[in-house]
């Protein structure tokens, strides 16, 4: 794993917390020998406290922490022609930057919550994808190289009540992921699908507009995957051997058999 990913520069979205935050720390510990990390997201306080702790903890790793909304395109297409030249050669690119808000049905969705997430969830990731691809396209005499890991979900698999629409775009990024991999099948660029069950992260405060304890009702009596457990994931599959593609993940605790069918200790 080390020899395979020594100095690989690798972008992730949505690094300042939960999947994202745990895949940058996996990378750093899985190749001592160092990587470089550009880390993403729209707190950037956040991310410069990880870099810091990183460099820290992992000498031979180098990390820039950049703000960054994936929701808005321009600012994506800016970050990626503005990367400093050592971090330009993405060979690595992790969309997972990606949230869910509310869970109200139709027809009482709100305008705002519809909007946030097909923003963030679908157009950003494809802006991410869009911007970093004509590079690695370029490289290996034309041939490409690199890999494009997107972090879909069991909800993308499985619509239920109350998911409506972040079910929806997980389904788009699903379908997007397949359409990418059928699309660069000449080419050596990689693309890797990851949908895990339930990891508990902020991603349900963040669903209940910040109210802890409707978010830790949806894990009680469960024992959710930890972001690590992901990041696991992630890392094991970037790091096979370049004819390698694990194409398809998806991740359960050990509970869960669905998107609704869990089994809850009373
Ligand atoms: P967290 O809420 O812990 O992390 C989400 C990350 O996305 C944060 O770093 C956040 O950073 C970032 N983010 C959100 N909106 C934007 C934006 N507009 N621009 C840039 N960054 C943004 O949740 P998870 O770690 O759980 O979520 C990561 C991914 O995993 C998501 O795509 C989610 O849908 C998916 N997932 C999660 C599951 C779960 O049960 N937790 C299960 C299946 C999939 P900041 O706020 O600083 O911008
Ligand atoms: C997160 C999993 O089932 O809470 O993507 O929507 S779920």
């Amino acid at each position: 794993m080390d020899g395979r990913l020594q100095g690989k520069t690798i972008l992730i979205t949505g690094a300042s917390s939960g999947i994202g935050k745990s895949t940058a720390y996996e990378f750093a510990q899985s190749v001592p020998s160092g990587v470089k990390l550009v880390l993403t997201a729209r707190r950037i306080d956040t991310l410069k406290g990880i870099a810091a702790d990183l460099e820290k903890q992992f000498p031979k790793t180098k990390v820039l922490p950049v703000q960054l909304d994936v929701s808005d395109p321009a600012a994506t297409q800016k970050f990626v022609d503005g990367l400093p030249a050592e971090y330009q050669e993405i060979d690595v690119l992790i969309n997972n930057a990606g949230l869910v808000r509310g869970v109200d049905k139709a027809p009482a969705i709100q305008e705002d919550d519809l909007n946030v997430m097909f923003a963030t969830n679908v157009h950003g990731l494809i802006h991410m994808t869009q911007a970093v691809l004509p590079r690695m396209l370029k490289r290996n005499n034309g041939a490409g190289a690199g890999d494009i890991v997107n972090i879909g979900s069991i909800a993308g698999r499985e619509p239920y009540v109350g998911g409506g629409i972040y079910c929806a775009t997980k389904a788009a990024v699903r379908s997007f992921t397949e359409s990418l991999r059928k699309e660069l099948i000449a080419t050596r660029v990689r693309v890797i699908g990851v949908d895990p069950g339930q990891v508990e992260t902020e991603f349900s405060i963040v669903r209940f507009y910040g109210d802890k304890s409707k978010a830790d009702a949806v894990y009680a009596g469960c024992e959710p995957l930890t972001p690590n457990d992901v990041a696991e994931s992630i890392v094991f599959a970037v790091g096979r051997r370049e004819n390698v593609v694990v194409a398809d993940t998806l991740l359960f605790p050990n509970h869960q058999a669905s998107a609704t069918i869990m089994h809850r200790k009373t």
